[in-house]
């Protein structure tokens, strides 16, 4: 019976100590996290579209080595991801597959479109500052690789959010017509951000077991209001204004109120309904079918490698 077992991963849990891939587990532990993981993976994958359209484009070439190389960062964030949804048995050419198909999901926020130079400062302020505060939590996730691998991401995640204020910055110090280009990139992306912390409490049907298990540290709710507490003092310091006429400091909470994101749209993207939803899966489908060779000879030597170890 896996009576015992399941106690010893319990006392595992409630000790807050690691669940390590040998170790045995509830199925529905495995499955959420793979399902988690794997999304998160998917995530960082697609995520390199929206700011990699602006590397031949970007207005210098220090700003496109910067943008290079954060870009570069988000495929190794989600090649290690998928190693660690390997630790669990999942199949990384399956969960390709199944992002490509559409059958298993990655960030709403990767399906808006980035029209000018300034939304690359702008996911960098918003989406990986929002990233930040949901990972910090995760290096404290129960299951091990999973954990290990969000301290790693992390320090990059909060050099990926400099580089987007620094370039805000810049932009804040140029013409009106930057400035106006920033204000328009924080319309646009400051409610599409909130809804990456994913529906709220009431309605996450995932939260509860996911917090028992300590595989999520904090319900979306609370990450939500923290990434408002830190974003309102950025945005007063670089002086563009947050699109939300309900935002104003509670004194009696010590947080910011703020207003209701449009839940529909989260609903609608997450359906594959966005405005880019298409285009970036379409994307990541070429780019698969583009690399087949590559996957075909790696097989093949590794199977001439193996033949000649044997013989
Ligand atoms: N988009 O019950 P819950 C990055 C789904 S950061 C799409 O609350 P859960 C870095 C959810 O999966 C972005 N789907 O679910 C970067 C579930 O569906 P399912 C990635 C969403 O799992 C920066 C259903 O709705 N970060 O990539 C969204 O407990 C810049 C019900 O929701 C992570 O993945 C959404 N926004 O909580 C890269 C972090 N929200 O699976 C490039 C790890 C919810 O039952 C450039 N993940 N859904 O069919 C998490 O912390 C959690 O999975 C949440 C959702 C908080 C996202």
């Amino acid at each position: 019976t896996a009576e015992p077992l399941q106690r010893q991963f319990d006392d595992t849990i409630a000790r807050d100590h690691r669940v390590e891939p040998r170790d045995w587990m509830p199925d529905g532990y495995r499955r959420t996290l793979i399902r988690q993981i794997a999304q998160h993976a998917h995530s960082e994958i697609i995520g390199m579209q929206p700011e990699g359209d602006w590397i031949t484009r970007a207005p210098s070439l220090r700003r496109k080595a910067i943008l290079f190389a954060k870009v570069q960062d988000e495929a190794g964030h989600g090649l290690y991801l998928y190693s660690a949804a390997e630790t669990l048995g999942a199949d990384r050419a399956d969960l390709t597959e199944r992002l490509i198909e559409g059958r298993q999901k990655y960030s709403s926020i990767f399906n808006y479109p980035t029209p000018t130079y300034a939304d690359v400062g702008v996911i960098g302020w918003f989406v990986d500052g929002a990233a930040i505060c949901n990972q910090v939590p995760l290096c404290r996730s129960s299951f091990g690789p999973y954990a290990r691998a969000m301290v790693r991401v992390c320090k990059e995640e909060s050099f990926h959010q400099r580089q987007g204020y620094e370039l805000l910055l810049t932009m804040m110090r140029g013409t009106e017509g930057q400035r106006a280009m920033v204000q328009d990139a924080v319309d646009r992306w400051w409610w599409p951000s909130l809804m990456m912390f994913g529906p709220p409490d009431g309605d996450s049907p995932n939260s509860a077991q996911s917090m028992a298990w300590k595989i999520k540290r904090h319900t979306n709710d609370e990450l939500r209001q923290r990434f408002v507490d830190m974003t309102v003092p950025q945005a007063e310091r670089l002086g563009v204004r947050l699109p939300d006429p309900e935002l104003r400091w509670n004194e009696e909470r010590g947080r910011h109120d703020f207003g209701t994101p449009d839940w529909s749209e989260l609903q609608r993207v997450i359906a594959g309904d966005g405005p880019r939803n298409a285009e970036r899966v379409s994307r990541r489908r070429a780019a698969h079918e583009d690399g087949a060779w590559v996957r075909e000879a790696a097989s093949a030597y590794a199977a001439k490698q193996a033949a000649r170890a044997a013989g």
